[in-house]
């Protein structure tokens, strides 16, 4: 191998986040701190989801989660792995997880300007078959005005909408660690673990997502609860109007992280809508949809919810709040949005 093909001008998650903040002369660095600590806890939830077979990490831990799923081993300690991480970083106020029916908060640190939602272990069904999983973060900041000890801080400060968030992202445990992350009015860029420096290494920058793509990702399960438009819509994709039209192909995980990130690179749409099964939708607006529809939006794309509006604009009520959810490219988006006014 010759040296000239060995790049030696790497950019890690750690360069690149000190670039960005150069970008902004009044930042005081904390949020660059933040992101060390997220990271930390991916390089961790990566390393114990690999090693699950070996040292007894599969299966249910006997436990259930505020909302009822059973709790995997993984779930607790992905779980255990992000708290510790967010309360280190001594930037962290306030906490939302999964995993946990109420907030955490930091009240150790009364001047942490950052709050953070979080699904952990995301899609964690599919751990014991070795299927990819994630987590999927977001972060919002602080007024000054919650700061300070002695100021009590409750849930209210994060039934915010996703316009709110400063950054959001996911890092996606499969064949490698791949974390995609954004930020406001930013771009999206994705990040490769290498494990052997175990650093996060920009292999895919200014993530955009293709206007349109003939795939489509749902549980088609659930069609016998479909609204009448939901199932217009699904048809329409496998029985194309016109002739000699080739119908969609369909690709469903049943992780929203790699999912997701593979409708990121290739174009299509993913969609878990609302049904009359579960008449909220399966998916979490604070930690799930919110922060995905930030990374579909600031890669070009589009995210909506079941009654076709933006996602990045819905305020959650509750902090476990639920949401149907239709994100991907933008044509793909708009044909979903088409034919619902068609029934609406
Ligand atoms: P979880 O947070 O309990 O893991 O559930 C969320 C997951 C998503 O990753 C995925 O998109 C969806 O649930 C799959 O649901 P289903 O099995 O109903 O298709
Ligand atoms: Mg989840």
């Amino acid at each position: 191998v010759g040296q000239e093909n060995i790049n030696t001008d790497i950019v890690t998650l750690t360069r690149f986040l000190t670039e960005e903040q150069t970008k902004y002369p009044a930042a005081s660095g904390d949020f660059t701190l933040l992101c060390h600590a997220l990271q930390f806890s991916f390089k961790s939830i990566a390393y114990y989801i690999r090693r699950a077979s070996l040292i007894n990490l599969t299966g249910l831990a006997g436990s259930s989660n505020t909302t009822g799923d059973d709790q995997k081993k993984l779930d607790v300690i992905g779980n255990d792995i992000f708290i510790s991480a967010m309360r280190g970083s001594g930037k962290c106020r306030i906490l939302v997880s999964e995993e946990e029916e109420d907030v955490i908060r930091f009240d150790e640190h009364p001047n942490a300007r950052y709050a953070v939602v979080c699904d952990p272990i995301d899609g964690s069904s599919n751990l014991d078959a070795g299927v990819s999983v994630g987590t999927i973060f977001g972060v919002f900041q602080l007024p000054d005005s919650a700061l300070g000890a002695g100021k009590t801080i409750g849930p209210e400060v994060l039934l915010s909408p996703g316009t709110e968030l400063v950054a959001s992202g996911f890092t996606m445990y499969g064949a490698s660690a791949q974390l995609v992350i954004t930020m406001r009015g930013g771009g999206v860029n994705g990040f490769t673990l290498e494990n052997s420096l175990g650093e996060f290494i920009l292999t895919h920058p200014n993530m955009q997502l293709p206007a349109k793509r003939a795939i489509y990702s749902v549980n088609e399960g659930n069609s016998m609860y479909w609204d009448e438009w939901c199932k217009q819509y699904l048809h329409s994709l496998k029985y194309p109007a016109v002739e000699g039209e080739k119908p969609y192909s369909a690709r469903y995980i049943g992780s929203m992280v790699a999912d997701a990130y593979r409708t990121l690179l290739y174009g299509g749409i993913f969609a878990y809508p609302a049904d009359s099964k579960s008449p909220k939708g399966k998916l979490r607006i604070l930690y799930e949809c919110a922060p995905m529809a930030m990374l579909f939006e600031n890669a070009g794309g589009l995210a909506v919810n079941s009654r076709m509006e933006r996602l990045m604009e819905v305020v959650p009520e509750h902090i476990h709040d639920r949401s149907g959810v239709f994100l991907g490219s933008k044509d793909e988006v708009q044909k979903v949005i088409d034919m619902y006014n068609k029934y609406n």
